[in-house]
């Protein structure tokens, strides 16, 4: 297979102006009739060729007249027209076979109710089109099905509905903007729907309305309330109105990833949708706010302005999370929301510039596009919009965004475009900025300080250097912004001078290999708080010495300095253990200063429960190469039992007082409570004495709520035994009909680090509730396994990675996108020690040489291998 080139880009040779389509559904040979109107672009004579995949065709016609063999060609990818006129109707007729369809792309079937999901390239499968994001057309589609498919749903306004002969019916929907077809939408069944409405800044009423599985519409109140939020938030914050009248959300069991921004008719995965206090934890919450927010943005950043070409998905990826992360950190608190995202960037975007898997913002080669729906493109494309707006400033970022809305609305247009309205706005030259959306590869940097007392001057040395990365061997300097403030050494703010100007804060912006910065009027040695809101997503190495953590740790008013600063400490202390070299003095130190932090009056529940929790193994497997995560493990287990003996008194203090009274309320403060709560519990789990199993199966039995009652479970999982099994039997029992809650019973036993635990994991794949066929119960197991259980993943045998192969394998024959999902936890091989390396490779190796492989997956494995 052929790589696609952003450099190869043409502007499409046919447009489409307007089409109208005809479904009449039936489950396994739906017939779609597309009428297009069809004009050249441009003066040229190339022939027509317009995407189709597995498509019956039925007929094709010009200007009303059925073309015979011989004036058009299909192969398995195109339909071709030799020389057709300048301007004509083109009407076309196919059959698919929805039920069949276990891709999950194009028109599919899921709990009997027709859906569809076309991004990136999924129209292709529904009908005859030229299926790129710059081809942009009016639709108006027409639904025949049988009424027991009672909703016909699709974009943009109803305009007709009616009865048919045979016990059928039909519905006529208008969207009257012009957009893309990954955004056309088509829902068909038995639903029930949770209604309200929403008066918009200029005075409209704007309809919304959730549709979910029968019975399900109570679970939807919180999504639609965040929807609600979401809507004002972004005529607040941004100045953009939403511009339908009707605005529709279906919830959908069978979904390759989480939810859909289709215009006017967002599809969502229902884990990303239904919650109640019974079924859904915190976390759940915390997402479906997050997600709904996120669809309901894009209806200005994706589908008002859209992308020129895929290469361009940064453009309404990268934006579109900048300001859901604007509006979670309204809505949440933004420390705590801030090292939630910094964790998450760490955890996946970090990982991926480390490997074989690397790629810039905006890559300039693919094989296929849903293979770059990456951490990359969306968390650090949202943190290259972050640093934008730190470089020019709040108020010439939002004139900036104002014209971008202004100058773009109604386009397919390109990130050049959108840096330009910053250049503009700002009346700067953002030339050099350019490099953060083409350079892979997270940037080093260093910073060391010398403090002369005579004259009260702190000399800032930042060095910066980002290392090679496949297909791009030597790398420019960035502009990298380095915001920083200083502590005088009891933890208080020292003021300082850059520039003559007195100051507390400033931004360093780093866009050489070397920049040196001199502060003047520092009154005492001070301790440097440097990269403070984690200003740009970077790797910083200090010359700092642990004392001077340890005052951050306990005083930075950069709460997210605070936390990173125990992040630090924590993690240099896990390596000299898993390098023999246990530091015993200042591990109990460690463990005195978190309790003194536990104990901050002033600081909120949801950021200490952050400050309990060390860092992940999957980070600190970034930290050190070869990796032993055998090692890593075990040094882990060492602090948090060191933790545990150390603030047991305190940690059952926390676990007693912070029960929940009252109703649940799923706010952040309740939110906040419970994982401070559940927190303790967990780092308790590490504390062998015979009580706290106990305690923690009578957390599992009183629990109200999904939160504690994971809580429980996770911690009697770590403590292991008699009491788990019971306990995950009986939670398996009570909620084996509520298929979300049972993928909860699936992830937390593949996260289960426990010696005895892969044989069960293995097993797990014969459960009669597991289910390769429906995504979220397939990523439940498996992608818990393989992301979230590094010991048990990197068993000694190769057995996880063999197992990991097989699901990919398998899942491959029928769904490609979700089969290529699961390959990123093969890609770390090189980094691992060599006797695991070659094991994981081998398996890599095997999935290659798959006869048959979809062009998804092998795309992924060979760069893996490579
Ligand atoms: N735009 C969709 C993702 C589509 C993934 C296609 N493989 C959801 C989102 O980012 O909002
Ligand atoms: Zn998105």
């Amino acid at each position: 297979p052929q790589p696609i080139r952003l450099s190869d880009y043409r502007p499409p040779a046919y447009l489409v102006d307007d089409v109208h389509l005809t479904f009449d559904l039936q489950p396994n040979t739906t017939r779609v009739k597309a009428r297009l109107t069809v004009r050249r672009n441009g003066d040229h004579s190339e022939p027509l060729a317009f995407n189709g995949e597995r498509l019956k065709a039925v007929s094709v016609a010009i200007d009303g007249r059925v073309l015979g063999d011989g004036e058009y060609v299909i192969d398995a990818e195109l339909l071709t027209i030799p020389a057709p006129p300048a301007a004509f109707t083109l009407e076309t007729e196919v059959e698919i076979d929805p039920e069949n369809n276990k891709a999950l792309e194009g028109l599919y079937m899921s709990g009997g109710r027709f859906c569809t999901q076309c991004e990136a390239e999924g129209f292709r499968k529904i009908t005859f089109w030229p299926d790129r994001p710059d081809v942009l057309s009016r639709f108006t589609v027409r639904i025949e099905a049988d009424r027991r498919f009672r909703h016909l749903l699709a974009n943009g306004n109803l305009v007709e509905t009616g009865e048919l002969p045979g016990g059928r019916h039909f519905a006529v929907w208008n969207d009257p903007f012009l957009k893309p077809c990954y955004l056309f939408a088509l829902v068909a069944g038995e639903l029930d729907v949770l209604e309200d409405k929403l008066v918009t800044k200029s005075g409209r009423t704007v309809d919304l309305r959730i549709y979910v599985d029968p019975g399900m519409a109570p679970r939807a109140a919180y999504a639609m309330d965040a929807l609600k939020r979401s809507m004002t938030w972004d005529e607040e914050a941004y100045g953009r109105e939403y511009d339908l009248d009707l605005f529709m959300i279906v919830a959908v069991r069978d979904f390759n990833f989480g939810a859909m921004e289709n215009k006017g008719l967002n599809i969502f995965n229902s884990s990303l949708l239904l919650a109640d206090p019974a079924t859904a934890t915190d976390v759940d919450y915390e997402r479906i706010e997050a997600v709904v927010a996120h669809e309901y943005f894009h209806n200005w950043t994706g589908n008002r302005i859209t992308c020129r070409d895929w290469f361009q998905l940064c453009l309404k990826e990268g934006l579109t999370v900048f300001r859901e992360q604007g509006f979670c950190a309204d809505m949440r608190g933004e420390a705590v929301q801030r090292i939630k995202a910094v964790k998450v960037l760490r955890m996946r975007q970090f990982s991926e510039d480390q490997g074989p898997l690397a790629h810039p913002v905006r890559p300039s080669s693919y094989m296929k596009i849903d293979n770059f729906y990456t951490a990359t493109i969306y968390e650090k494309g949202s943190e290259v919009i972050g640093m934008l707006k730190t470089l020019i400033g709040a108020d010439a970022f939002r004139k900036g965004m104002d014209l971008y809305f202004d100058r773009h609305d109604g386009e397919a247009t390109t990130v050049e475009a959108f840096i330009q309205c910053f250049a503009e706005a700002s009346g700067r030259d953002l030339g050099d900025f350019f490099a953060w959306y083409e350079q892979a590869g997270t940037p080093r940097i260093t910073l060391s300080a010398t403090y002369d007392e005579a004259a009260r001057t702190l000399e800032l040395v930042l060095t910066q250097a980002t290392p090679p990365s496949n297909g791009q061997e030597t790398k420019r300097p960035l502009p990298i912004p380095v915001t920083l403030g200083l502590l005088d050494h009891e933890g208080r703010t020292l003021a300082f001078e850059r520039d003559g100007q007195a100051m507390d804060e400033t931004v360093i912006v780093l866009d050489q290999p070397e920049v040196k910065v001199t502060l003047t009027g520092v009154d005492s040695l001070p301790v440097v708080s440097a990269l403070r809101g984690f200003s740009a997503p970077v790797v910083m190495k200090t010359d700092a010495e642990p004392k001077e953590r340890y005052v951050q740790l306990a005083a930075d008013p950069d709460l997210f300095n605070r936390w990173e600063a125990g992040q630090d400490l924590a993690a240099d202390l896990i390596l000299s253990r898993a390098a023999g070299k246990p530091n015993e003095v200042g591990e109990e130190r460690y463990a005195e200063a978190v309790g003194r932090a536990l104990n901050d009056q002033a600081s909120d529940n949801a950021f200490k429960a952050l400050l309990l929790a060390l860092p992940a193994e999957t980070d600190l497997a970034l930290m050190r190469s070869p990796v032993d995560p055998g090692a890593l493990h075990d040094a882990r287990e060492a602090l948090r039992l060191r933790l545990a003996l150390h603030l047991d008194a305190e940690l059952r203090r926390l676990h007693t007082g912070l029960q929940d009274l009252g109703e649940f309320s799923p706010d952040a403060a309740g939110a906040g409570r419970r994982a401070l709560r559940n927190a303790a519990l967990e780092l308790m789990a590490a504390n062998p004495r015979n009580d706290v199993a106990d305690i923690a199966l009578g957390h599992f039995r009183a629990a109200v709520n999904m939160t504690d009652q994971i809580g429980g479970l996770n911690a009697l999982m770590l403590i292991g035994g008699p009491a788990f099994e019971e306990a995950l039997a009986d939670f398996y029992a009570r909620w084996k009909d509520e298929p979300l809650v049972i993928d909860k019973w699936f992830a937390l036993q593949g996260r289960d680090p426990s010696e005895t635990a892969l044989g069960r994991i293995l097993g797990l794949t014969a459960h009669p509730a597991f289910d390769q066929k429906n995504p979220n119960r397939l990523r439940a197991l498996v992608s818990s396994f393989a992301n979230f259980n590094p010991v048990r993943f990197h068993d000694p045998s190769g057995a996880g990675y063999r197992f990991l192969a097989d699901q990919i394998i398998a899942v491959d024959g029928f769904n490609p996108m979700t089969a290529a999902r699961l390959v990123d936890p093969l890609g770390g091989w090189r980094r691992l020690k060599p006797e695991l390396g070659a094991l994981m490779k081998a398996q890599l190796e095997r999935i290659v040489a798959v006869e048959g492989l979809s062009k998804n997956v092998y795309e992924l494995a060979t760069r893996a291998l490579n």
